[in-house]
């Protein structure tokens, strides 16, 4: 496979970057017709078999490695004329020779091969280093995308330098790779450069909820896409301040990383969702749909020590993986085509890795079979591994690109082997983005010059200043199930034939049946209302139960203060949705005394076999709600109206998720303890979601 990528070299005057797996040879720009923007990580210099170089030493293929390192250091030129992304090259290239030097200094080290090498490939990273250093010749110190490898950028042979702005993550995943390149060549000028531009970063985040754009201006450092989620655009700027606090050990990363990390659990995350949100308005989701990219995120969680979100979001990606055999470049948030492509990403496969590793179940060992075995089914071809051009009709595309060597094997392969079987002791180096191996060894390296940090701004709440990762019985004391525990509230997102999903409560419940009666989808949801004798009825939960009579709020809205409250008081208030905030109402009803609420929509004729996803959330505040509220449609909100007007007294008693409260064995009502961990989770999910108009 590599020979092909690579045996272009003698055919053409530049060795070729990529392999095409359905012609069977190698790509080298310039003599195929072009794809755009994607040929910008081309640079003539063997991109594959650069990006590639340490994943054979995890397989273990020594003398592959020896010999591809022979040929990288005999043949790969940098002095060509082409304009290349500096992101790409960066982390594929850069990252790629890094990775390569320090696996084979080890080697050679433990004089197991390459007795000859002496630094051809960290003399190759300089060299590459200084061939990127222009693109940051602005006055902002954001990086230009592009640079030509030859001329620079704003030399008039170079063909690029007019563009204004770049992505954040383009401009913020540089540190990992530029630093480790000062440190091993005692450089400064490498890792300045790259906290520079973090810095900038930095700076021109939103001040007031600690977000950032996907675009930004490389001059002024205005923004020019505000939109902020953890996909496409921004994905690694994160992953590489958690990563250079790990590597380099300076805590300023950690703060900031910790910051956003905050902002975007609270905006962004709606578990299982990542939905991107206005970075100046992020109380709205600004779209529906996700991008395949974000599936890195449950793998930076686990290193955040995050793992229920973790689980969380992957279990729904999961989901999405198996409806569709592989993860569309885009999805809808039911889960439906939005993108239909699929080149070969990895970060699904990452974050399975980072689960099974934090946790050691094997279900993870499973999700990582069934990535293997569709790559074999429907992927797999005669030269290679061909990306998919449309995941539902499963065509192919003439296209492998170097990341799925880079990182979907070295991913997959590392998920399956134990420690013993590899040549190098894993917990000792940290994944680049492209999966590059750099050793956490550079930790306690001296930087090459004195520090000068941006100072952090303090006053954030001590509980962002996370140091460590809790491990896992800190988290879920005395659950050793807890993965499946959290998983199953999330299993059902998907049943054949379920088009649409309805949320209660955190729990979404599947709704085959077209004929579903409003009575019979409560019962689905967990609840059932039974008749009280002559003139009452009682609604009643399959699992645990928080009970109380029903009585209707007024305003009805509950946008004001409760002038029933009497009534209210120890009852289970209706609320109708619309006006203010759910958590505004749930707030007024909560100290008018209601044991608590269940809003209606004000959508005349909405129910859940026809509405899609939807989840009740707060307004960012961390105010104390700790009543549990439920959310129904119009349609099944009815039936408790009509039963309300039909009868002197309607019991209630929700259904509690049985994530946090484990299977009912009695029906028992709730222990204060278990009613204080309902109400938490409920809280939780008010505060971690991004808020709704209600
Ligand atoms: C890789 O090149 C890197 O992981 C990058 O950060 C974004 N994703 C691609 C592969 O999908």
């Amino acid at each position: 496979m590599f020979d092909h990528a690579y045996g272009s070299y003698m055919k053409h005057a530049y060795p070729a970057d990529e392999l095409m797996p359905l012609s069977c040879r190698g790509r080298v720009r310039g003599m195929e017709p072009s794809r755009g923007d994607v040929d910008d990580a081309l640079g003539k210099f063997s991109l594959t078999l650069i990006d590639t170089l340490d994943t054979l030493v995890v397989l273990n293929k020594l003398d592959e490695f020896e010999d591809a390192v022979r040929k990288v250091v005999l043949d790969v030129r940098l002095d060509n004329d082409v304009v290349v992304s500096v992101f790409e090259t960066n982390i594929r290239v850069l990252g790629g020779l890094l990775g390569g030097h320090i696996m084979a200094d080890m080697l050679k080290a433990q004089s197991v091969r390459l007795q000859w090498y002496k630094g051809e490939l960290l003399h190759l990273a300089r060299d590459l280093g200084y061939r990127l250093l222009p693109a940051f010749n602005t006055t902002s110190g954001l990086p230009y995308p592009r640079v030509n490898l030859r001329y620079g950028v704003l030399s008039p042979n170079s063909r690029t330098g007019t563009e204004l702005d770049t992505c954040t993550a383009c401009a913020g995943t540089m540190i990992l790779e530029f630093a480790a390149l000062s440190r091993l060549t005692q450089e400064t000028v490498f890792e300045d450069t790259a906290r520079r531009a973090l810095d900038v970063l930095w700076e021109k985040r939103q001040k007031g909820n600690d977000l950032v754009g996907t675009v930004i201006n490389i001059h002024n450092g205005d923004w020019v896409r505000r939109d902020s989620g953890v996909g496409a655009g921004i994905d690694s700027y994160y992953e590489y301040l958690m990563k250079a606090y790990i590597l380099l050990g300076d805590d300023t990363y950690l703060e900031r990383f910790n910051a956003h990390y905050v902002a975007i659990m609270k905006y962004i995350s709606q578990p299982p969702l990542l939905l991107n949100v206005h970075m100046h308005n992020p109380t709205i989701s600004i779209r529906s749909w996700m991008d395949s990219l974000l599936a890195f995120f449950p793998g930076l969680q686990v290193l955040r020590g995050d793992l229920k979100p973790a689980i969380e979001t992957h279990e729904m990606l999961y989901q999405v993986t198996k409806q569709h055999k592989f993860l569309p470049e885009a999805f809808t948030s039911d889960f439906a085509v939005y993108w239909a492509q699929h080149p070969l990403r990895p970060e699904f496969a990452e974050s399975t890795y980072f689960l099974y590793k934090a946790t050691r179940d094997p279900y993870y060992l499973q999700v990582g079979k069934s990535i293997v075995e569709s790559l074999n089914e429907y992927a797999r071809v005669a030269c290679g591994f061909a990306a998919v051009q449309d995941v539902r009709t499963g065509r192919h595309e003439d296209r492998m690109d170097s990341f799925f060597l880079a990182e979907m094997f070295k991913y997959l392969y590392l998920l399956f082997s134990e420690k013993r079987d590899l040549p190098l002791d894993i917990d000792d180096y940290i994944f680049t983005t492209e999966a590059h191996l750099l050793p956490l060894s550079l930790a306690t390296a001296r930087p090459p010059c004195p520090r000068n940090m941006t100072m952090f701004r303090r006053g954030h709440g001590e509980e962002i200043f996370t140091r460590s990762c809790p491990s896992t019985q800190t988290l879920f004391p005395n659950n050793p199930t807890f993965t499946r525990t959290i998983r199953d509230a999330h299993k059902q997102l998907l049943q054949p034939g379920a088009e649409r999903l309805a949320l209660f409560r955190g729990i979404e419940f599947p709704l085959h049946d077209t004929r579903m009666e409003p009575l019979e989808i409560l019962k689905n949801m967990g609840l059932t209302l039974l008749p009280l004798g002559d003139r009452s009825v009682q609604l009643t939960g399959i699992r645990h139960k928080v009970k109380g009579s029903l009585v209707l709020s007024e305003p009805y809205q509950a946008c004001a203060a409760i002038s029933n409250w009497k009534e209210v008081q120890g009852k289970m208030a209706l609320a109708q949705r619309g006006e203010c905030m759910f958590a505004t109402k749930a707030r007024n009803l909560q100290e008018a005394g209601a044991s608590g609420v269940i809003f209606i929509d004000n959508a005349e004729g909405s129910c859940s076999e026809e509405m899609v996803l939807f989840q009740m959330v707060g307004d960012g505040s961390t105010g104390n709600i700790v009543i549990p509220l439920v959310f129904l449609f119009q349609k099944e909100g009815q039936v408790l109206l009509d039963a309300l007007s039909q009868h002197r007294n309607v019991d209630v008693l929700l259904a509690t998720k049985p994530m946090f409260l484990g299977e009912e064995k009695t029906d028992q009502p709730l222990s204060a303890s278990q009613l204080h961990e309902a109400a938490t989770e409920i809280r939780t999910t008010m505060v971690t979601s991004a808020p709704d108009q209600a």
